[in-house]
């Protein structure tokens, strides 16, 4: 055999007919025999002449919203509050609230979100100034933390009468005497101006030379509360989603489709929300596409997110009926029992390719929801068509999520539980219609679960770990030799970045083998 030219080599790669590995249609083609997951295939390495740093991460949300990073969290009840949704949208991406709940509660959260202001804390532990001395030591051992500003009526928004301090409390015997008789009074304290921007604030602050700044409006009542210990810590957030005009953080909410979910959807509006996912198993239905058409016409301006679909056929009834994006995945979340269950679904893979190059056809982002595990399969999911995902599993343990945390097996756990688990939708049933609702169950006598109910373990901070995920999203965008969303989507199509399908064995080799033990640890 003749040895060719090794310096003519990358000219010799035209005597192939075709690039190596396979085009993305070819891919999905090449599983006709059933669908796939984001296990069964990866993305062929390219060139990289260009620092991870420099790989861009802003997509879509929906026609009208982008985002600096493609991660959504996922409304579950015990994934998404205001905590997470605060953190999800300072980090790039946005949160998305539960319904589980009445209206007024989650209205209540959307409005803590939007207030939301970086180094502000806009709901304090206010008291009253008849509370007892006794009171404050014990509120300081149940809450670690010592000073509460003290307002007429014990609430944020009543007249500022003073400040408490464990000075003012540490070596006051008398538990019974009261706040006013110990308390430093407004007319002592430096306060700042409703409206003052943080830098300002910092300046009072050290001025005052105390721990604490009271921020009222023009008639003294009392708003918002900078800390000294707070502003130390003070991280800022270049990629913060939020809203162009008011400079907010954007809030999505999640409603259901009953007649009840348009009421709530008008307190929703009212606090504020920016975008609302239409919560649903199956999101081909007819009441689906009625509340899609009801939004369009009362709130022309709010964006939609409409779901779950799985394929085409389903894809293009929403898309009519006026949805600003798709949501894509029956079956795939880490705690559903659907496909067994109902026999419908459909592997994520296959579903978020289908849908995705179809709904892309109109200008409608997608979000691939379930099944994400690992920072590959958000990769794999843009690749696909997707412009975000959405989590739910993985984001469940972490800090912000609501619940307290609890010790098994010596092991710090969270409760994470899916939506359509019984221990949902009973809840449900007492306030609310979420879970029900978004199995078409609210008139059932006997609950069919399409999902489990279970723990994960402490996953510590989103605020460390969505940086991980999105450097990591980074690194992989790198070795795909891609350096934007955008760039990945349209090299996909037009064939230049390549996939291979993956066999059982492929699959083994690609995990961890052959160790006798192992600790995985997957960021410092
Ligand atoms: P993971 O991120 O945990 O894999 O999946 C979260 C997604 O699972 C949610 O965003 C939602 O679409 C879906 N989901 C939530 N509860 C469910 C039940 Cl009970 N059954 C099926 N899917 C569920």
């Amino acid at each position: 055999m003749t040895v060719l030219d090794a310096s003519k080599a990358t000219e010799y790669l035209k005597d192939y007919k075709s690039k190596d590995g396979l085009d993305i249609k070819s891919l999905i083609d090449s599983a006709n025999f059933g669908g796939l997951t984001y296990n069964d295939f990866l993305i062929l390495p390219r060139l990289i002449d260009f620092p991870a740093s420099n790989v861009n991460l802003e997509t879509k949300l929906t026609k009208k919203i982008s985002l600096k990073s493609p991660l959504l969290s996922a409304p579950m009840d015990t994934v998404t509050e205001e905590q997470m949704a605060i953190h999800m949208s300072l980090l790039g991406g946005i949160g998305i609230l539960h319904h589980n709940c009445t209206a007024d509660d989650q209205a209540e959260m959307v409005k803590k979100v939007k207030k939301y202001e970086n180094g502000f804390i806009n709901d304090p532990v206010v008291i009253a100034p008849e509370v007892t001395v006794g009171e404050v030591k014990k509120l300081k051992e149940v809450l670690g933390f010592t000073t509460f500003p003290v307002t007429e009526n014990g609430q944020v928004g009543g007249k500022l009468v003073g400040i408490i301090t464990s000075r003012d409390v540490q070596f006051h015997d008398d538990d019974k005497s009261t706040v006013k008789e110990v308390m430093t009074k407004a007319a002592d304290l430096i306060t700042g101006k409703k409206g003052i921007k943080l830098d300002e604030g910092n300046a009072l602050l050290r001025k005052s030379k105390k721990g604490k700044l009271p921020i009222v409006d023009e008639e003294g009542n009392f708003v918002s509360l900078i800390s000294l210990t707070d502003l130390q810590k003070n991280q800022s957030y270049p990629l913060a989603s939020k809203s162009y005009h008011s400079k907010q953080l954007l809030c999505g909410a999640s409603i259901g489709t009953l007649q009840a979910d348009r009421e709530r959807l008008a307190k929703l509006v009212d606090a504020g929300v920016d975008v609302v996912v239409i919560d649903s198993s199956n999101g081909s239905s007819l009441f689906q596409i009625e509340m899609l058409k009801y939004i369009k016409e009362t709130y022309p301006e709010l964006q939609v997110v409409a779901g779950n679909v799985v394929t085409r056929e389903q894809a293009a009834l929403l898309i009519e009926a006026g949805a600003d994006a798709l949501k894509i995945g029956m079956g795939s979340g880490s705690i559903c029992i659907t496909q067994e269950v109902m026999a419908c679904g459909r592997p994520q893979g296959t579903a978020v390719y289908a849908v995705s190059e179809f709904a892309n056809k109109f200008g409608i982002p997608t979000i691939a929801d379930g099944g994400i595990g690992n920072i590959g399969h958000i990769s794999k999911a843009l690749a696909l068509g997707a412009s975000c995902v959405m989590m739910g599993g993985l984001l469940a343990g972490t800090s912000e999520t609501p619940g307290e945390y609890f010790y098994r097996d010596g092991k710090r756990l969270k409760s994470y539980r899916g939506m359509g688990s019984i221990a949902a939708m009973q809840q449900t049933s007492s306030n609310a219609n979420a879970s029900t609702s978004r199995y078409f169950s609210e008139a059932d006598k006997v609950l069919v679960a399409q999902g489990v109910s279970g723990s994960v373990v402490d996953k510590g901070s989103i605020s460390k770990f969505i940086p991980y995920l999105y450097n990591g999203l980074q690194h992989s965008l790198q070795d795909i030799g891609i350096q934007s969303i955008g760039e990945l989507r349209e090299k996909v199509y037009e064939g230049e970045v390549r996939f291979e399908f993956r066999t059982a064995s492929a699959q083994l080799e690609g995990g961890v083998h052959g160790l006798h033990s192992y600790e995985k640890t997957l960021h410092n």
